[in-house]
């Protein structure tokens, strides 16, 4: 590629291919992209051609952007942030590089000039969807304002050839197909051979003296996986910054010291390494029991081991000492899942670079950070003794040591504390014997954090009390964000607009600047406008949805709206029983005054969840009933739409009034939905859990539904024996709606279908439904009445929006730059590299 001098004024100015940005331009690269790299001309392109073609055109864009932004962070050995992840949701790139690159207006212009429709492009792309919700999204939101606040940060995690499920329904019923996202390859990733490492697996361990005299160990594995990185950058918006998400692929070893496994078993050797390529294969849904599931043990350790070697290699390259690690690198665990991280950094600074415990250990607490993200027990991950030494031998070698040491501490903190012994050891002893990875993080990290106010406090209360009790000063909390580049400006234009058009555009990169929007929550004309932008939205979803499942929904009625994974602790059967009492009441008096409302549910159960799956043909059996009753005559509407993922979140956000957070209280350690929601002017009915609460400081009780028992009534009520029954039979209004689903009127009269679901219900409800029901029942009313006020409403939907600042994922990593990782921006200067 050349660069051309700059004509003299007056001339043709002509724009290099590859990073111009006319329309005649880029029209051009587009065409170019067309023929060399999709190898078609348009009469014979398809629209995913098309869509490739435009990839490649706006990753040239980006690579300049990228090189010089590593290249930076080579010379000035810039302080990096390093978030280890196993899932990163990111969503399609399409868009949202278009917006953070500043491009999205000429490149519409280019393809509408090309006879092409942007918009249908932008569906083209199959996402990535490398995570199963909350989690993976919020490492992704993180991505984009870690480069958007010119942070140096590296994403690591796995290339998973399969991510999430793609979700079907047949007959109500969740069926899930594989999601084959890399079929027709992916344009905004690079593979970088030269950078794989490998990581070993099983075998066992020598003790040797070396030629020091020191004591050392060298592991003998049973296998060699190797791991190759392929890198996508990740550009700030409008800044010159793109950091890497670095994903491992695991692949066979090329050359394989069969004399290591000293067996002679050469069939058994290559059938291990044709198996090597298993660990990257697929994404675990969460949910299902991890414990035993060696392949998901491996999955951590594989990209643990590689990320940990790249920031070796890479303090390397940059002629910094080993010693540097903590200064060089802060590293955060996303939960976790990545906490094998503690031993498998102490055994390469011990084993493999020849340090000494202390100073490895040093070294290794000084790096880490740990984010908790649940408190419910089934999500604490532990590994069984047996298999985990099986597969790490070195490393549960080392956790003994680590665990040797630590006890000790507590025995000098806490004389003569047994119980409090056992329950910090990192091994779990009080049955089958177990490995303990929050206790692994929690040890080998300088801070540890919750991601809502709430879920910290709780944390010190609860899961890791004695931790808190152990080392108060490491805990702390960081309330989640999420990004308004990819949730407000490319979901919701049109909302963007009009906010623009009286404040500027600040705000998108300094979203409390929405606060000087609440100036026209009392300005009618602006009240109009924002609520013809709601309609003209919800009126879109509208027609997807007929086009969908072939549901008419009335653009007037209330959205009300519960997008998020299916879990009992979520409560989606609460809204439902919620839809049943509407029915209810109109069977009792068809010309009942109803506020008519659009339930609409989207989201995924793990696939061995059987009641997460009930739930989901539950919703759409109550769907099949209330859409066709002509009793009901279109006041209600049900409709499960199908396969919830990033793409399909963009469009629904911003079409919803009611926003559905209704989980039990302490049960959500934040939600990320709810503040999606909220900033696109939704208003919230929610329980007192997670960031909800948060959420309704900042917009105002007033501005919030809320209902529902709180966190410690919740556990005195557990605490006093809770009987679900005796809600049932004090309250009529909820044993009819009970006894309708009893009775087998939603499943064409099989009393069978439901009755798991009944009797959890009435005899368990570990969830706590039957107690929160009349709650929720009448706050449910109050949305009804107030939804009638449009007027009013649209205020407080204005003041939503406005006063949702605190939630920008980019107030979030301001915190962890200031408070954990203490790291400071490194802003990029855009320089030619084809002059360099
Ligand atoms: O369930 C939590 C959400 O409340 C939270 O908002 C999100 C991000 O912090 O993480 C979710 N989560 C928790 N996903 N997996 C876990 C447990 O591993």
């Amino acid at each position: 590629m050349q660069t051309l001098p700059t004509p003299p004024s007056g001339s043709v100015q002509i724009e290099d291919d590859r990073t111009g940005l006319s329309i005649e331009t880029l029209k051009r690269a587009f065409l170019d992209n067309l023929f060399y790299i999709q190898g078609k001309f348009p009469a014979l392109a398809s629209k995913n051609d098309y869509y490739m073609a435009l990839a490649y055109t706006v990753r040239d864009r980006l690579l300049r952007r990228w090189l010089n932004t590593a290249e930076t962070y080579t010379n000035t050995q810039a302080r990096t942030v390093c978030y280890l992840s196993a899932e990163f949701l990111m969503g399609p790139h399409l868009g949202n590089n278009l917006i953070n690159l500043g491009i999205y207006d000429q490149i519409n212009q280019a393809m509408t000039e090309l006879g092409l429709d942007l918009n249908e492009l932008l569906q083209q792309e199959e996402e990535p969807g490398l995570g199963n919700g909350g989690l993976g999204r919020l490492a992704a939101c993180y991505l984009d304002s870690l480069a958007t606040l010119e942070i140096p940060a590296l994403g690591y995690g796995i290339r998973y050839e399969f991510g999430i499920f793609d979700q079907e329904i047949r007959d109500g019923w969740q069926v899930e197909i594989t999601d084959k996202w890399l079929r027709y390859g992916n344009p905004w990733e690079i593979a970088r051979p030269d950078w794989a490492v490998e990581v070993k697996y099983g075998g066992h361990t020598e003790s040797f003296i070396d030629e020091h005299g020191n004591y050392r160990v060298r592991w003998v594995p049973f296998k060699v996986v190797k791991g190759l990185p392929y890198d996508t950058p990740i550009l700030g918006y409008k800044v010159n910054t793109a950091n890497t998400l670095r994903l491992w692929s695991a692949e066979a070893t090329e050359s394989f010291d069969f004399g290591a496994f000293n067996s002679g078993d050469y069939f058994g050797a290559v059938h291990q390494k044709s198996n090597s390529e298993n660990i990257s294969k697929v994404l675990y849904p969460n949910d299902e029991q991890y414990q035993g599931k060696v392949l998901r043990l491996e999955q951590q350790m594989f990209f643990v081991s590689c990320s940990l070697q790249d920031m070796i290699r890479i303090l390397q390259m940059q002629n910094m000492s080993l010693e540097k690690f903590p200064e060089k690198f802060s590293v955060q665990l996303n939960d976790t899942h990545p906490a094998i991280a503690v031993a498998e950094l102490m055994r390469l600074l011990m084993d493999e670079h020849g340090m000494q415990w202390d100073n490895a250990w040093n070294i290794t607490t000084r790096t880490f950070g740990y984010t908790n993200h649940t408190l419910l027990p089934e999500a604490l991950e532990r590994w069984p003794l047996k298999l985990f030494s099986e597969l790490l031998p070195r490393h549960i070698e080392i956790i003994y040591e680590i665990n040797r040491r630590f006890l000790d501490d507590v025995r000098i903190k806490f004389p003569d504390d047994p119980g409090r012994l056992s329950r910090l050891s990192l091994i779990d002893e009080s049955g089958e014997k177990y490995v303990r990875m929050a206790n692994l993080a929690c040890v080998g990290s300088s801070a540890i954090n919750g991601v809502a106010a709430l879920h910290s406090e709780l944390v010190k209360q609860t899961v890791l009390k004695d931790f808190y009790d152990m080392y108060p000063e490491k805990f702390t909390n960081v309330t989640n964000g999420v990004t308004p580049r990819r949730f407000v400006v490319l979901s919701n234009p049109r909302m963007t607009s009009l906010i623009t058009s009286k404040i500027g555009d600040n705000w998108i990169k300094h979203l409390d600047e929405l606060r000087r929007i609440e100036q026209f929550a009392d300005d009618p004309g602006f009240r109009y406008e924002f609520r013809q932008i709601k309609q003209a939205i919800k009126q879109d979803l509208a027609n997807h949805i007929k086009s969908e499942t072939d549901v008419e929904v009335d653009p007037s009625s209330l959205f009300d709206i519960q997008v998020k994974r299916i879990h009992e602790y979520k409560r989606q059967h609460l809204n439902a029983l919620h839809i049943i009492h509407l029915y209810n009441r109109i069977k009792a008096n068809p010309s009942a005054e109803i506020t008519p409302r659009t339930f609409l549910f989207g989201g995924k159960a793990a696939p061995g969840y059987y009641m997460a799956k009930l739930i989901i043909k539950f919703i759409n059996s109550i769907g099949e009933v209330v859409n066709r009753d002509p009793d009901v005559a279109g006041r209600l509407k049900v409709v499960f739409l199908k396969d919830y993922n990033v793409k399909f979140a963009q469009r629904v956000y911003p079409a919803a009034d009611l926003s559905e957070q209704i989980s039990t209280a302490g049960k959500e350690a934040s939600g990320t939905g709810n503040m999606k929601f909220s900033m696109n002017g939704a208003l919230t009915i929610g329980t007192l859990d997670g960031a909800n609460v948060e959420i309704r400081e900042e917009v105002g009780a007033e501005n919030f539904f809320l209902f529902g028992l709180t966190t410690e009534e919740v556990a005195a009520k557990k605490a006093a024996g809770y009987r679900p029954i005796d809600y049932y039979e004090s309250n009529n209004d909820l044993r009819q709606v009970i006894d309708r689903i009893a009775s087998g009127f939603f499943s064409h009269g099989d009393t069978g279908l439901f009755r798991p679901l009944v009797d959890n219900l009435l005899h368990k409800d570990e969830y706590l439904l039957l107690a929160d029901y009349q709650s929720y029942i009448d706050c449910q009313e109050q949305v009804s009445q107030a939804y009638r006020n449009w007027d009013h409403w649209t205020r407080m939907s204005i003041l939503n929006t406005a006063r949702m600042g605190k939630f920008s994922s980019d107030r979030s990593i301001r915190d962890y730059c200031q408070n954990i990782w203490k790291v400071q921006p490194v802003p990029i200067e855009l320089k030619d590299y084809t002059q360099s």
